[in-house]
């Protein structure tokens, strides 16, 4: 009787562990076979009910049927396993021949890129970096800068004017005033920003940009100034560029000078761009000029201090040796991509 069971029970084992198709479906009949409740268990329960003659020889036979179903089990399953591994693979494959998704790389507008190398240089320099209005007082523009009203030097900058009292900044020294108001000597400081003048041609735009710096210390020299910024452009442009410094004149400097490098794009020969003279003029610099010292509170037997405003559409210009400051505001895409 019980070896009629056992024949049954070994066939459909074996017929389901045939048809199986998934490796979970091993894990099933496994769990019906020897699970507590599964089939080959019950098989071994039921030997307490034989004579104690008989349990040797069944006890064989059970033993015998479970390595059968187990080693069946056992071969299905590698056999099922690598069945689904050639599908997953073969499913998951990758086409390497497939063109990719190239992606744009972006690149800094060249006038953002100039003020981040500037200022990484002044940074290195122990300067600090402050920022200033650009809608700003006629005070902090020109009256604080040693430029009274109706004074003829008011024309060195066709400013916009808002109101009598109110204007879009001429030059980032508006923002000296206000730093020399607040700040203890000695200092340095940095301010890049946008600003404003009613001019336009191929190196002048209505809206450009300027990065100021003021240094305020005991014995500051024209020596200082002058180291500051040939160190200040060789790192920015390289050993090869011509530099030259002119005498000039700011009110809010005493003496004061203007510097100009080399045009980039005739390199010194003299075209339209630089009017013949072979250079471009970049900035303008010079010892503050006590007056203004002592307006905004700074005792100006003890201290000196040097300041410079450099044109940063001009030096995008040199770097990148661009003819033309408008393209810089066209938003023109095919120019913006050579720039990477
Ligand atoms: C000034 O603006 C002074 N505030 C600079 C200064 C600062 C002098 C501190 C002394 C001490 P200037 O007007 O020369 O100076 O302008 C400085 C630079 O700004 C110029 O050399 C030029 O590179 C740039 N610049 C002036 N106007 C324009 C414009 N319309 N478009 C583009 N760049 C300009």
């Amino acid at each position: 009787m019980i070896s009629e069971q056992l024949e049954t029970i070994k066939e459909q084992l074996l017929a389901e562990i045939n048809g199986a198709e998934r490796v979970n479906q091993i894990g099933q009949i496994r769990a019906k076979a020897f699970g507590k409740s599964g089939s080959i268990s019950a098989l071994s329960k039921g030997m307490r009910d034989l004579s104690p003659e008989e349990r040797p020889k069944f006890g064989a036979m059970i033993n015998e049927l479970k390595k059968v179903i187990e080693e069946s089990l056992s071969l299905k399953e590698g056999e099922l396993e690598e069945i689904e591994l050639k599908n997953k693979l073969e499913s998951e494959q990758v086409d390497i021949t497939e063109p990719s998704n190239i992606r744009e790389i972006g690149a800094l507008h060249p006038i953002a890129d100039v003020i981040d190398r500037l200022t990484d240089i002044c940074v290195d320099m122990g300067f600090s970096v402050v920022e200033g209005p650009e809608i700003e007082s006629d005070y902090y523009n020109f009256e604080a800068m040693n430029i009274p009203k109706n004074h003829p030097s008011r024309d060195m900058q066709d400013t916009f004017f808002i109101t009598d009292e109110i204007l879009l900044r001429s030059h980032t020294s508006a923002v000296q005033a206000r730093e020399m108001e607040t700040r203890k000597p000695p200092f340095k400081i940095i301010c890049p920003g946008k600003t404003y003048r009613n001019d336009s041609d191929a190196t002048h735009s209505p809206i450009f940009h300027q990065i100021e710096g003021l240094v305020i210390d005991e014995n500051i020299s024209m020596a200082d100034l002058k180291s500051m910024l040939t160190i200040l452009m060789r790192r920015l442009y390289g050993n090869d560029t011509k530099i030259r410094f002119r005498p000039s004149f700011f009110p809010f400097t005493e003496p004061s000078i203007e510097v100009d490098v080399s045009c980039p794009s005739c390199h010194g020969k003299g075209c339209k761009i630089c009017k013949g003279s072979g250079m471009l003029e970049l900035l303008g610099a010079g010892i503050v000029n006590p007056k203004v010292l002592e307006m905004s509170g700074i005792d100006s037997k003890k201290y000196r201090g040097f300041a410079f405003g450099f044109g940063l559409d001009r030096t995008a210009m040199i770097l990148n040796s661009i003819n033309n400051i408008r393209n810089f505001y066209r938003n023109d895409i095919r120019f913006l991509e050579q720039m990477k």
